[in-house]
């Protein structure tokens, strides 16, 4: 961190960013762009989320159901749109895959020139937004391989090592970025007096154990039994206390911050747990692995996993190695013991 508080705040997204990527290259100054519209999309959602309650037509629902079946908030929709707006001006990104869109968005004049496509989860946890708490956005950057000619989008049904970026804003008392370009995992609040997301941290390390684990316990009686196990373990073993919100970016920031494990595990009902591989876990996957932290479905490693579709569902077990390490012998033994 610079030594004055001036030049703190004069080490600005844009300008990390292209600090760090000398050794990019030709992508650097590309990277920077896009980073800058990602830091524009959190400046707008920012904005609006801290007048919810004041504006017409932003809490609430839309009365339509998304891809998910998950009934849509105003809010949604808007975060979406300013994703898809902030990309149509800037000439770099081509194709938006969303979690509110069925299929991807393309802006085809941009093709020629752009060849990265943003994976986001526009405004996730926003069942929060109408009580005034922390929601987040979460997004990933790849480059697009192939012309995708039919439209199908099936280049991005790859492994999340493809991710050349990733990171997520959190909108809580304060308005946080947090990213990565596979060079360490770096944090930026937003001065609103300025309009600026100016450097907060730099090299965030996740320590190896922490005392959180986070779930929805409500869920107990719909895992399988070794999250049933790992559970009456940490419920019994003294160290250990939970915490959870209800949105994924809050909790993952917590366990980024303090240490220990983030579950969202199969259940009866949905099998492959409730979460969104390409544009919720693999990007989070993703900052957590660069901040020497560990990312699984329970038993495979989620930057391994290729979905089967764009919507693909994943259980996601992430945090610290060593608490991560320990949901994975829960159900490995079992396995065993079979
Ligand atoms: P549950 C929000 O709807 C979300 O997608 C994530 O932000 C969050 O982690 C999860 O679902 C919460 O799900 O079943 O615990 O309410």
């Amino acid at each position: 961190i610079p030594d004055s508080l001036l030049d703190r705040d004069c080490t600005t997204l844009s300008r990390h960013v292209l600090q760090q990527l000398n050794s990019f290259g030709a992508d650097a100054q590309d990277l920077s762009a896009i980073m800058n519209r990602i830091a524009l999309a959190g400046k707008l959602i920012a904005r609006r989320l801290s007048r919810a309650g004041l504006m017409a037509d932003v809490l609430g629902f839309t009365g339509e159901t998304n891809v998910q079946g998950e009934s849509v908030k105003k809010m949604d929709v808007f975060a979406n749109d300013v994703f898809i707006s902030v990309f149509k001006q800037s000439g770099l990104v081509c194709r938006l895959a969303s979690e509110e869109m069925e299929n991807p968005y393309y802006i085809p004049e941009n093709c020629p020139i752009g060849r990265y496509t943003l994976l986001y989860d526009p405004i996730d946890g926003s069942s929060n937004v109408d009580i005034n708490l922390n929601v987040g956005s979460i997004f990933a950057i790849r480059q697009q391989q192939g012309e995708d000619l039919d439209g199908s989008a099936s280049d991005l049904l790859t492994n999340g090592d493809q991710q050349i970026a990733a990171g997520y804003i959190l909108y809580g008392p304060s308005t946080i970025l947090v990213y990565s370009l596979g060079s360490g995992v770096h944090s930026f609040i937003l001065d609103p007096s300025l309009g600026e997301f100016i450097l907060a941290q730099e090299n965030i390390r996740i320590p190896d154990h922490g005392p959180i684990y986070s779930t929805n316990e409500g869920n107990f009686w719909q895992w399988d039994e070794p999250l049933r196990d790992y559970t009456r373990y940490v419920h019994r073993h003294e160290g250990y206390t939970a915490r959870y919100s209800g949105a994924l970016v809050g909790d993952i920031h917590r366990i980024l911050m303090q240490g220990g494990v983030f579950l969202y595990p199969g259940t009866e009902k949905n099998p492959d747990g409730k979460l969104r591989l390409l544009y919720e876990t693999a990007p989070l996957g993703f900052l957590v692995e660069q901040a020497g932290g560990r990312a699984s479905d329970g038993q495979k490693r989620l930057l391994d996993l290729i979905p089967a579709k764009l919507h693909q569902r994943t259980p996601a077990i992430i945090g610290s190695v060593e608490d991560v390490k320990l949901v994975e012998s829960f159900i490995s033994d079992h396995k065993q013991r079979q």
